[in-house]
């Protein structure tokens, strides 16, 4: 047996703390985009959760204004290794907009005006972990950012934030996104640094 010695591999590293392994902090805001800004203007903005056995929930952008917001403020991990450190964003958690949905699936594939997806389970939106976003720094949210409203799910890499989110796949079996189809990690655990499949 080798010599480990115990929390020596743990998931913090003692020079950085905050920052997951192979990550590096800046101080700006990158745009990171496949493709180009949808421009979605909110009096067509419509949020849709389509589940497992085809029944179709939306909500127009005054339904998402009228429901609880929160404001969180959390840390982005971005898988090209940049992280950015206490950001402000406003939104209404998934655990509102699910509320009433009826279903079982453990599957969840985001869509996003202009094409996006990315998947990652039902348990990674609920309990606090990821909101319908619409302000950054008490600001709107710009259309580069993914304004009027991204997904935000800051617990896992930055490409499950889907940026102009316009609705959620609900799956009975995994169903993989566009970055995942295409070599990334499934499930993109910062801490776990599951950048790539195999990861
Ligand atoms: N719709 C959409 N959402 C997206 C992307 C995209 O190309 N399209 N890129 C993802 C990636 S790879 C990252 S790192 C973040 C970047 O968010 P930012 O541009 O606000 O920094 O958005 C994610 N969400
Ligand atoms: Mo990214």
């Amino acid at each position: 047996m080798g010599i480990v010695s115990p929390g020596f591999h743990g998931r913090r590293s003692a020079a950085a703390p905050e920052l997951p392994p192979g990550q590096y902090l800046t101080e700006d805001f990158p745009v990171l985009t496949a493709g180009p800004t949808p421009r979605v203007p909110t009096d067509a903005w419509e949020f849709t959760v389509v589940t497992e056995a085809g029944q179709r929930y939306a909500w127009s952008w005054a339904d998402l204004m009228a429901l609880p917001g929160q404001t969180v403020t959390v840390d982005l991990h971005c898988v090209t290794k940049w992280s950015k450190l206490g950001t402000t964003w406003t939104g209404v958690s998934l655990d509102t907009l699910l509320e009433n949905v009826e279903t079982a699936a453990d599957y969840a594939l985001v869509h996003s005006y202009g094409g996006y997806t990315t998947n990652l389970p039902v348990e990674d939106l609920l309990d606090g972990q990821a909101w319908i976003a619409f302000k950054y720094e008490g600001e709107d949210l710009a259309p580069a950012h993914g304004g009027p409203a991204r997904l935000l799910v800051p617990h896992l890499y930055l490409w499950k934030s889907a940026k102009w989110v316009r609705g959620i796949q609900l799956l009975n079996e995994d169903e993989p996104g566009f970055w995942e189809s295409a070599g990334y990690h499934d499930y993109g655990d910062p801490w776990r640094e599951q950048r790539y499949q195999g990861d």
